[in-house]
């Protein structure tokens, strides 16, 4: 046996998954979920009520009371835990956690998260998910334009964590002095299993519009600018292969070996990433989760001109795109409420009681605000005025795919093959979908959670040097799930300015 484990600490919940480099098998899974395993959080979708909606905070002690429930889950399969040769993981990416001291040395009789929670310098974390940064984001690019594209790969965007710490400096001046150190999510989960500040990967590190992509250091002045001292406070950005550190003996409790070596934490999106074996170009991945993503290693460094997209450190090298459609799962699950559908005829019945192309009808589910187009207030707009169940289901699925279609052009290279992952990838409805809009063949892989796989193989690559194009290799070949429908190109291409009007009708009215 030669465990590697990975974990991905996502919007919902904690996920960990262990491959064996020996009999190239993931051996074991296990997972908590946010809303029914830590209902005293009241965090039912990861993140905690605000009167304000575009406030989107968590307690980051139930990532850490998530981590712990994940382990000792992990522990019940029955899978050797004192054999696991390496740690790594990833986290939702542009979260921070804000501490004032040091991180504590751990007794074995408290849960970490009542010893953790003193070091706070503020109680809860700013997600993804909050939009609450404009008027600091305009600061920021009246501030340094074009330059800010140029360096971080980014405009200044709400969600990314720049803007979230000068919103922080702003309002709340003095918790911001006391504060020694801001964090990722994923750079404090992998100092909870180190017990000592770990620093931030590259691809991680990109979403804070911080980090200089051209020199891989946090830019001096930007940083400064967005609240003063804050280079001081960031923990040092590094490569993908860095070893973090060693595991806190607190973890013997589930089994595990104090000192195995934990390489830094990467964001979910560049650790799927990795998980979908996206090496090679013409390949891209789709992530259908909370928010759905599009990525793609890229072959040269350039930005998205419309500034929806970003660039993004590959952790496998050089640079990845990212597109990110907060409305994923959340806007799907709502219409399959609004109807009271069951699974089955979500992702049937559906498809075979509407057309392609839908007779042209189309909805924009911005049921959440948005971040693909940027759109602040939420608003669900659609251009028909009746439907039934079955065309609202392939209104949303299509018009998300068109949506994703859309804002990769600025790729600049075609898409041959998609690696569908994340939960929303069991849907053959989606499968076909994707292949039928992006004229592309669709590919699943084993696990759903390519961002777990992705950090046990960068456990793998950090700790054993092991090539990650050879751990792709075993780990997660695609399986054909669907191909393109020659019959229906032209439909989807009609379909595609169609839906680009009716994008842009909204956005005018912004
Ligand atoms: C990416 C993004 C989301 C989070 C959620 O920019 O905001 O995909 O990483 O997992």
């Amino acid at each position: 046996m030669e465990l590697y484990l990975g974990i991905d600490a996502s919007t919902q919940g904690v996920k960990c998954v262990v491959i064996d480099l020996r009999s190239g098998k993931i051996t074991a899974e296990s997972s908590v979920n946010f809303g029914t395993d830590l209902p005293q959080y009241n965090s039912p979708n990861g993140f905690l009520p605000h009167p304000d909606a575009l406030v989107r905070h968590a307690d980051p002690m139930m990532w850490v009371d998530g981590l712990e429930l994940a382990l000792e889950r992990l522990r019940s399969t029955g899978v050797d835990m004192a054999e696991i040769k390496g740690i790594s993981g990833t986290g939702q990416q542009h979260g921070s956690v804000y501490l004032a001291d040091e991180f504590p040395v751990y007794t074995d009789d408290t849960p970490l998260s009542s010893q953790l929670k003193p070091i706070l310098s503020r109680p809860t974390s700013p997600i993804w998910m909050d939009r609450s940064t404009n008027a600091v984001c305009r600061e920021l690019d009246e501030r340094f334009g074009d330059l800010l594209i140029e360096r971080t790969g980014s405009p200044a965007v709400e969600r990314f964590t720049g803007p979230q710490i000068r919103k922080f400096f702003l309002t709340e001046p003095e918790a911001y002095r006391r504060t020694r150190r801001i964090h990722l999510v994923s750079s404090f989960m992998a100092s909870v299993l180190c017990g000592k500040d770990a620093p931030i990967d590259y691809g991680d590190g990109a979403g804070m519009n911080l980090l200089d992509l051209h020199t891989l250091q946090w830019h001096e002045e930007i940083a400064e600018f967005t609240a003063p001292g804050l280079p001081e406070k960031l923990p040092s950005p590094v490569s993908g292969t860095h070893i973090a550190g060693g595991l806190a003996e607190y973890f013997a409790k589930f089994g595990m070996t104090p000192g195995t070596p934990v390489a830094v934490w990467s964001g979910d999106n560049p650790g799927s990433l990795v998980g979908i074996g996206c090496f090679a170009p013409g390949v891209a991945g789709i992530s259908l989760g909370t928010s759905d993503t599009l990525f793609a290693p890229m072959q040269k460094f350039h930005t998205d001109p419309e500034h929806c997209g970003h660039v993004f450190g590959n952790p496998a090298g050089g640079f990845m795109s990212l597109i990110c459609f907060s409305n994923g799962s959340l806007a799907r699950e709502k219409i399959r409420e609004k109807h009271h559908l069951d699974w089955e005829f979500f992702d049937e019945t559906s498809l075979k009681e509407s057309v392609p192309g839908n007779n042209g009808k189309l909805m924009l589910p911005y049921f959440e605000a948005e971040s693909t187009p940027p759109v602040l207030e939420p608003k669900v707009v659609c251009n028909y005025e009746t439907a039934t169940a079955a065309e609202e289901v392939r209104a949303i699925l299509e018009s998300q795919m068109l949506s994703m279609r859309l804002h990769s052009l600025w790729l600049g290279e075609e898409i041959r093959t998609l690696r569908l992952t994340g939960g929303g990838s069991r849907s053959a409805a989606i499968r076909q979908i994707a292949a039928d809009v992006f004229g592309a063949e669709v590919e699943t892989i084993q696990v759903t959670n390519s961002a777990g796989l992705g950090s046990a193989m960068r456990a793998a690559n950090a700790v054993a040097d092991v090539p990650l194009e050879e751990l792709a290799k075993t780990f997660c070949a695609g399986t054909p799930a669907a191909s393109p429908r020659r019959e229906y190109t032209a439909l989807y291409e009609e379909q595609l300015k169609r839906y680009r009007e009716l994008e842009q009708s909204v956005q005018n009215t912004n």
